[in-house]
């Protein structure tokens, strides 16, 4: 049997290569590889991919591609496509980012004919890019059987049944259940796999699909110990419930990229990569500098303040985490316990102390704060701009996206079946005209503090001021 594994653009207003992989696809792919399926990867998004950087470079001759970071992270191509209906007053240009559509025609046309097509999806409200890749895929292949899964799946399911041209729509992440559904799509005779097999998958995504691979990433846990009102972790995690690999198993899976992959850069996709380090991380990173390997780790999911203990932030720092990003959300005191109490602005500056203890400068450090929660005024963001920078850290302006299923969604009062293009980040926040204007306010006050902090070398590294000397924590070295 031959699988064909589709990872389609992303359509949206704007949108950056932060060390973005399709984990889920390539779990996938191990785990039917295991079975005997011949499996075949398209990814629109791989900024590496050999035909991709030739197809650039023999278009647009002036241009640098691909372009990149050091650490492999970088922008897409992208191209200007038409506004949906729905984004008829938004005042911004749309794009489609990765491949262009025409190579993907040609990759399909080259490909031999699979027996079925599995595509996954990302953000809701980048469905477009999801229905584009399904329409040229069944022009291309006919009434193949077509799955799709992934994120907008599992989060909007009917109006994925209604509209995608899937198939069958996937709403669970549980690999064995895959591996029926392509068996019963193809009425191929696949053997059944023994339960360790899902959990290779899980430790060994099929990396090696990729011809270049500049950076990969690690889900070495899944869930997260809070449920924040505007978080949806639990309705995409595997029996709604926090779990974790074996720290000797991630070991190897970093060990195995780093020698064979010769890979450096990994990020982390756990959402609370540091709960119970000391059982977790903290091994993990005793292993990788036990070996002696040099690795630079990136978190764009952004870490628990709460769980940063000195311990925890010289071990990143010795490992190589890079430019370590923290959640904030918000200094109010009111809306942190609203949504779920997961951190406040006290264990953010003492996280910050201790990341600053271990060798990191204020300004290398990211704190999310969190735009656009429904009813939220901006001068609350105001202040949280404010104390991140009076941290002398670098801000990180999350725009809310709202998640069916939340209880923030809710508040947010879009009706359940709401077109999911209205989940977008770029746009939520901006009901009306006003709206756009003062969240424009906010974005530039963001740039402009950031700006004044890569300007200012001298930036407090410790932040004294408002860490108070009794604390008992505070004389740790
Ligand atoms: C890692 C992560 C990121 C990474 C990047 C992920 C990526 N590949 O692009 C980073 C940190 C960059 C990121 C950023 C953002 N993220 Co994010 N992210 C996640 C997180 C924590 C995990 C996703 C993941 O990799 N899961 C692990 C893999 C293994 O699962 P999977 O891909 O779903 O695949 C499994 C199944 O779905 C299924 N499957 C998948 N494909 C297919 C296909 C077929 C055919 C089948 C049968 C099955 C199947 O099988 C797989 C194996 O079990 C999720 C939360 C979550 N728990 O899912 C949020 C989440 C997806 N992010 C979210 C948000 C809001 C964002 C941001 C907008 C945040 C912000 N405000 O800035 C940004 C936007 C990014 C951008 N590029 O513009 C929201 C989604 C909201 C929405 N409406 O869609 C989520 C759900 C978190 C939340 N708030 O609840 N994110």
């Amino acid at each position: 049997m031959r699988a064909l594994l589709v990872n389609p653009w992303i359509c949206d207003f704007a949108t950056y290569d932060l060390w973005a992989k399709p984990l889920g696809l390539l779990q996938i792919a191990a785990y039917l590889r295991r079975a005997g399926v011949e499996v075949i990867l398209i990814d629109c998004l791989d900024r590496f991919a050999p035909r991709l950087v030739g197809y650039l470079r023999e278009k647009y001759p002036e241009r640098r591609y691909p372009r990149a970071t050091p650490y492999g992270d970088g922008s897409y191509h992208a191209e200007i496509i038409p506004k949906p209906p729905a984004y008829r007053d938004v005042p911004r240009r749309y794009k489609r980012y990765g491949m262009p559509v025409e190579l993907f025609r040609r990759l399909l046309r080259e490909s031999p004919q699979p027996d079925v097509v599995l595509v996954t999806s990302g953000l809701t409200y980048w469905y477009p890019g999801v229905f584009e890749a399904i329409r040229l895929l069944r022009e291309e292949f006919g009434p193949v059987p077509l799955l799709l899964g992934g994120i907008y799946a599992a989060l909007c399911p009917e109006h994925a049944r209604q509209y995608s041209g899937a198939d069958v729509v996937y709403t669970s992440a549980a690999l064995p259940e895959i591996l029926c559904l392509a068996r019963e799509a193809t009425s191929a005779r696949l053997p059944e796999l023994p339960p360790a097999a899902a959990e290779e998958a899980r430790v060994f995504p099929a990396y090696d699909l990729y011809p270049e691979l500049r950076y990969l990433t690690l889900r070495t846990s899944a869930g997260c110990p809070f449920r924040c009102s505007y978080c949806g972790w639990y309705l995409l995690t595997e029996g709604g419930r926090y779990s974790r690999l074996a720290p000797d198993l991630v070991g190897r899976a970093i060990e195995h990229s780093y020698l064979n992959l010769n890979v450096r850069n990994f990020a982390f996709y756990d959402e609370a990569l540091l709960y119970r380090a000391e059982e977790h991380l903290l091994p993990i990173l005793k292993g990788i500098l036990q070996k002696g390997m040099q690795c630079f780790f990136h978190t764009p999911n952004a870490l628990h303040a709460r769980f940063i203990t000195p311990e925890t932030a010289i071990a990143m720092k010795r490992a190589g985490f890079v430019q370590p990003r923290l959640a904030l959300e918000t200094v109010d005191p009111e809306r942190q316990r609203q949504t779920g109490g997961k951190v406040n602005a006290r264990e953010v500056e003492r996280a910050l102390f201790y990341l600053i203890q271990a060798g990191y400068a204020s300004r290398e450090v990211g704190i999310n704060v969190l735009v656009g929660l429904p009813k939220q005024p901006l001068t609350e963001v105001e202040a949280s701009l404010e104390f991140v920078h009076c941290l002398g850290a670098r801000i990180f302006l999350e725009e809310y996206a709202p998640v069916p299923g939340t209880p923030a969604y809710r508040e947010s009062g879009l009706p359940p079946d709401a077109d999911p293009l209205l989940h977008n980040n770029s746009i939520f926040p901006l009901y009306g005209p006003e709206h756009y204007a003062q969240f424009q306010r906010i974005k530039e006050l963001a740039h402009r503090l950031n700006r004044e902090l890569k300007g200012k070398p001298g930036m407090p590294d410790k932040p004294r001021h408002l860490f108070p000397a009794k604390d008992p924590l505070s004389g740790i070295n």
